[in-house]
C-alpha cells in the first residue's frame, strides 16, 4: 500500500480533499498499480442503484457503509475502494462519505487522463442502516448482471433515465480496471493499458474477433492483444449485437473526443441520481447532524 498521509483541510476546501485522492491513487501493489478504477466503480454503484419510478436508491446516503447494501455481492470488492479514501474522511469529517465517493471518482477520472466531470457537494449520509433500507427498498438487482444482454441494459438503465447513446457513452468505463476472479468471477481487464482512460474498449470491442474462453468460470469473451489475454462481458458484447447500441460504439471508436463529452454528461447526470437538492444546495433525503454541520 502507498504512504499516503491524509491531512485535515478546512471545511469546504474541496480542491484540499481532491489533492490528496490524487496521492491515493498510487498503490504499487494493488492490481494496476492505480486505486483508480475501483474508485470509478465506487462512485458507479453508489449512484447507479436510483429508482426514477419509486424515487429512492442513488448517491446519497452513502448506504454501502452498512451490512446489506455493502454485503450485496454486485458490490464484492468496493470495500477496497472505501477503505482507500476512508483515511481523508477521518481527517475532515466535515465531507459526507456520499460526496468524498463520488468526488473520488470524478477525480479519479480526471487523473486518469479522462474527462473533467462537473460535481457539486450536497450529498448527505444517511444515519444508520434501517435509515437507509427506509429509502432504497430492495436494491439487491438494481446493479447490472454481466451475464445478461441488451434487454437487460435497457430495463436497469431505463429505470434510472438513461438512453441508448447514454449506456453505451457509459458502458465505456470498462476502458479502465479489470474483472477479479474473487470478487464478480470474471476475470481480467478489458484494455491493455487499464489505468488510463481512452476509447480503446469501443475500438477493440468494435475490431477484435471476440471468442467464448474455455475455463471453469462464467461464461466471458477473450481475445489476445501482443500476449496479454483481454476479456469482455456478454453485456459488453450486447452492445456489437443490438444495432442501435452498435451505432453508438462505432461512433465513439472512431472519435474520443466526442466520447468523452457525452461520457462525461452522462455520469455527472449519475452521481447527482436520487441526490434531490432543496434551496440550501444539501439533499433532501437528509441526515440531519451533517445537515447542522455537525460530524
Ligand atoms: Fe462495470 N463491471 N459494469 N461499469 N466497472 C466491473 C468492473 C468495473 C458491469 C459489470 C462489471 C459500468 C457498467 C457495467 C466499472 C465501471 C462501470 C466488473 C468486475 C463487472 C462484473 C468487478 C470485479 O470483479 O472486480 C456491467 C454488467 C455493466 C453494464 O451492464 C453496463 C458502468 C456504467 C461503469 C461506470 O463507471 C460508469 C469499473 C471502473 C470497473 C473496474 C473496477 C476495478 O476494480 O478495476
Amino acid at each position: 500500500m502507498g504512504k499516503f498521509q491524509a491531512r485535515a483541510v478546512g471545511k469546504g476546501d474541496y480542491d484540499g480533499i481532491r489533492k490528496q485522492i490524487v496521492e491515493v491513487l498510487e498503490q504499487p501493489g494493488y492490481d494496476d498499480g492505480s486505486a483508480g478504477p475501483v474508485l470509478v466503480r465506487l462512485a458507479w454503484h453508489a449512484s447507479g442503484t436510483f429508482s426514477l419510478v419509486e424515487h429512492n436508491g442513488g448517491s446519497n446516503g452513502a448506504g454501502m457503509r452498512f451490512g446489506k447494501e455493502r454485503d450485496d455481492p454486485a458490490n464484492a470488492g468496493l470495500v477496497h475502494a472505501i477503505e482507500f479514501i476512508m483515511p481523508i474522511q477521518a481527517a475532515n469529517p466535515w465531507i459526507t462519505h456520499a460526496d468524498l465517493w463520488t468526488l473520488a471518482g470524478v477525480t479519479a477520472l480526471e487523473a486518469m487522463k479522462g474527462p473533467k466531470v462537473p460535481w457539486r457537494p450536497g450529498r448527505t449520509d444517511y444515519d444508520d442502516e434501517s435509515h437507509a433500507d427506509d429509502h432504497r427498498g430492495n436494491i439487491g438487482d438494481r446493479l447490472p448482471d454481466g451475464a445478461l444482454g441488451a434487454d437487460h441494459l435497457r430495463h436497469v438503465f431505463g429505470r434510472m433515465g438513461y438512453s441508448d447513446q447514454e449506456i453505451v457513452a457509459l458502458s465505456g468505463a470498462h476502458n479502465l480496471g479489470r474483472c477479479h476472479a474473487d470478487r464478480s468471477g470474471f476475470d481480467g481487464p478489458w484494455v491493455v493499458n487499464p489505468t488510463r482512460f481512452s476509447n480503446q474498449y469501443f475500438k477493440l470491442l468494435s475490431t477484435r474477433k471476440w471468442t467464448p474462453r474455455k475455463w471453469d468460470g462464467p461464461f466471458q469473451y477473450e481475445t489476445i492483444v501482443a500476449g496479454e489475454r483481454l476479456m469482455m462481458l456478454p453485456t459488453d458484447m450486447a452492445l456489437m449485437e443490438d444495432p442501435e447500441f452498435k451505432k453508438w460504439v462505432l461512433i465513439y471508436a472512431k472519435d474520443q473526443k466526442k466520447f468523452f463529452e457525452d461520457f462525461a454528461l452522462a455520469f455527472g447526470k449519475l452521481i447527482e441520481l436520487g441526490v434531490d437538492r432543496d434551496d440550501s444546495g444539501f439533499s433532501r433525503l437528509v441526515n440531519k447532524a451533517a445537515r447542522e454541520g455537525k460530524p
